[in-house]
């Protein structure tokens, strides 16, 4: 048994009929179904249906030994025992350092409210500059008016929310879309089963059909 760990939300539903393009196609829906795991019309292979920050982690200890999740959400975990082997194309955003259209120049320390805690650290190390980062949870873009925080880092992707709350990007920091992750030992163990499934996954994401391998 094959077992691929899905990001709920908005991946979920864009993954969902990518997957039945590579003939992969899920038992339940994911929206309208309490169960977390869900059979598919490939018999060895089922669904696991998980918050976007823990896919990742179950690839990584092997619970799930394949897995698509969000650049952003690959970005900030960091781990060690996992292969990126795909990019699905979907779902794609920006994630932006985003300040109010007229602040004043950036203090030495700026105060930055973000949930991409390590993300953004990263990122302002990398300029020589110590920010304080201040861990939310979503609802970012309301930090800056709140005056909890002088900028933000966050996905954007039509760019209305951070106009509704009158937020302009400053810097593009990734660009992000969904990613087809592999766990490093199944690809070794379960080599013959794992590729077949990444390569129908990838000819799907190139817009061609999946066949029957
Ligand atoms: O996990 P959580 O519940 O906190 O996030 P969520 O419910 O906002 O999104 P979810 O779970 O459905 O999916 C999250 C994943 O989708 C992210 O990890 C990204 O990889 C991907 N994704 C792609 C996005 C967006 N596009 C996006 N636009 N996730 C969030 N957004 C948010 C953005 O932060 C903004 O607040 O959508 C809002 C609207 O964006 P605009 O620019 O179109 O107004
Ligand atoms: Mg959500």
């Amino acid at each position: 048994m094959l077992t691929v760990a899905l990001s709920k939300g908005r991946i979920c539903d864009e993954a969902t009929p990518l997957l039945a393009r590579a003939g992969i196609v899920l038992g339940e829906d994911p929206a309208g179904s309490r169960r977390l795991c869900i059979a598919t019309s490939l018999e060895d292979v089922r669904i696991l249906v998980l918050r976007a920050q823990d896919v990742p982690t179950f690839v990584e200890h092997g619970a799930a030994d394949l897995g698509i999740t969000g650049k952003d959400v690959l970005l900030e975990h960091c781990g060690a025992g996992l292969y990126e082997p795909l990019d699905l194309g979907i779902a794609r955003c920006r994630l932006v350092l985003a300040a109010v259209a007229d602040a004043k120049p950036a203090r030495p320390r700026p105060r930055v409210a973000t949930k991409y805690v390590e993300t953004t650290r990263r990122f302002f190390s990398g300029k020589g500059i110590q920010a304080e980062i201040i861990r939310l949870y979503g609802s970012m873009e309301i930090a800056p008016a709140a005056g909890l925080a002088d900028c933000i880092v966050d996905l954007v992707e039509t760019g209305a929310t951070l106009a509704a709350n009158g937020l302009v990007v400053r810097e593009e920091i990734a660009a992000i879309s969904a990613r087809l992750i592999v766990n490093k030992a199944a690809m070794k163990l379960s080599h013959r089963r794992v590729s077949s499934l990444v390569e129908r996954i990838g000819r799907a994401a190139a817009g061609e059909e999946g066949g029957c391998t």
